[in-house]
């Protein structure tokens, strides 16, 4: 009998998360409660994914009455701990996880996990490629789109389950135990939240704590907010890095393990399975230093529970990269349009830029919702890479004012005219490149409606 079977179970938010962890409760026999800010009509979509199930809802408010009195509350990853229900039903002693541990704990199948700022869904995706590419069966899911627990429910028998965690599912999660653990990078990111950089590298690191001495440790030697976690390492520890491995020393010193790519070169070499293996990446077809990070991390996640060295040069090959991330969408009138909504904080927006070996070319439409971050940073790369810069969205005045000295700046009312005005202003060979550095909620439902919307306006073009 299921453990869950007559227990008083709140769900708290009814978006992806939601909806899986309610049909998951009902079927264990539990008694739900739903409750969400939204009204029941901006629930419509989540409420018929639910029809068949016996739930209970408290929709447009949270009672803090219903959160005291639950057994178990499972939270949403987007609600933000702090909010007064919650921590009143946690002071009473009432139990809160996160749907991932509630996953964790129903799978019995290795698992690997990508966490990191930057990177977490590609590398996530190659991961699964490869495997499938090797005779795999593969789950994946988790912050890529795909809640962990829509895996238990399928009752499917997967090989392996890959799973990308954000901070926000890590903030409520201490039992599971991943057979392998991705640190893409980290970087500064969500700050509305976490309210200053230790808070949210802590957060992050809490994946490394739920790590054991069997789990394969997968750490970026080139950000040293992830090279510093080796020191806490309880796991097996695998290096990535685009520098010689030979030249570093220090923790290379007694032998390399891990994957490396020198910049002008067309190869990764791997070292993790004793001697050195060499990857032609002259065919990769997503471009940018990032997308090297993000393939050697994925090499060395597969590679260590041995996936085959062919299936992996297969995907090397053929992957097209996912949608959102430096998508290329057409060429239209001698100039190039980029999606590149997924990303949503200023590293990231950074790294698009370098991507493109070009001066003065780039329109970058930006802004959205801030999540508390600095854009100074942007200031030389817009500089040298952009010829002018759209602003939109709540975030616009303040990017501006952190970057519009540095190029021809318009801040605009809608989406529609910022997307627009760049093709207006755009000239043979420019590109356009959607890259906000800012969440979407201001405007979307999240960034994939916001990346389908560009796509739809830049087509009708
Ligand atoms: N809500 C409340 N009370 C609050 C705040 C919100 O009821 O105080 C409600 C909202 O009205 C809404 C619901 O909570 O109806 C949304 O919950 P959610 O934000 O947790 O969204 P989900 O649809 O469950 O999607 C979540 C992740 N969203 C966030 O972390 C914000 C998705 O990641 C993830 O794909 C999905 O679970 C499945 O695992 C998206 C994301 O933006 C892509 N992630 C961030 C990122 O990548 O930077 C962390």
């Amino acid at each position: 009998m299921s453990k869950y079977k007559g227990k008083r179970v709140l769900v708290v938010g009814f978006g992806l998360t939601g909806v899986a962890v309610a049909r998951y409760m009902a079927k264990q026999g539990a008694k739900v409660i739903v409750t969400d800010l939204k009204q029941k009509s901006e629930l419509s979509a989540s409420i018929h994914a639910c029809s068949d199930c016996k739930i209970e809802y408290e929709l447009g408010r949270h009672n803090g009455k219903t959160f005291q009195s639950s057994e178990l509350i499972v939270v949403s990853p987007g609600i933000p701990l702090n909010i007064k229900p919650l921590e009143e039903a946690r002071a009473l002693g009432v139990q809160l996880i996160s749907e991932i541990e509630l996953a964790a704990s129903a799978i019995k199948e290795p698992l690997i996990v990508v966490t990191g700022t930057n990177g977490k869904t590609t590398t996530t995706t190659l991961i699964g490629e490869m495997l499938k590419a090797d005779g795999k069966t593969v789950f994946v899911g988790g912050n890529i789109g795909n809640p962990l627990l829509n895996y238990a429910i399928s009752g499917q028998k997967a090989d392996y389950v890959v799973v990308e965690l954000s901070s926000f599912q890590l903030d409520l999660t201490q039992k599971i135990v991943p057979a392998v653990a991705v640190f893409t990078n980290i970087e500064e990111d969500h700050l509305d939240r976490y309210g200053n950089f230790q808070a949210y590298l802590e957060s992050k690191k809490r994946l490394l704590r739920l790590c054991d001495k069997n789990t394969y440790v997968v750490l970026n030697y080139d950000n040293s907010n992830v090279a510093s976690f080796c020191s806490e390492n309880p796991g097996k520890l695998i290096w990535f890095t685009k520098q010689n491995p030979m030249q570093i020393g220090g923790p290379f010193a007694e032998g390399f393990l891990g994957a490396y790519c020198l910049s002008k070169e067309k190869q990764v070499v791997a070292k993790i399975t004793g001697k050195e293996e060499v990857y032609n990446v002259k065919e990769l077809r997503i471009f940018g230093d990032h997308n090297r990070e993000n393939l050697m991390a994925a090499i060395c996640a597969v590679r260590i529970i041995g996936v085959k060295p062919a299936a992996i040069q297969t995907v090397i090959q053929s992957f097209p990269g996912v949608p959102h991330r430096l998508e290329f969408v057409r060429k239209k009138d001698g100039v190039y349009f980029f999606n590149d909504s997924k990303g949503t904080n200023v590293m990231s927006v950074q790294r698009s830029l370098a991507s493109f070996k070009v001066k003065n070319q780039i329109i970058l439409v930006a802004g959205g919702k801030d999540k508390g971050m600095d854009f100074t940073p942007l200031s030389d790369l817009v500089r040298e890479k952009c010829k002018i810069l759209i602003l939109l969205g709540e975030a616009k005045e303040k990017i501006n004012r952190a970057l519009g000295d540095s190029v021809e700046t318009y801040l605009v009312g809608t989406f529609e005219e910022g997307v627009l005005l760049a093709y207006q202003k755009s000239r043979n060979g420019d590109i356009i490149l959607l890259s906000p550095g800012c969440a979407s909620y201001d405007m979307f439902r999240n960034y994939e409606e916001r990346g389908d919307y560009f796509k739809k306006l830049v087509n009708q073009f």
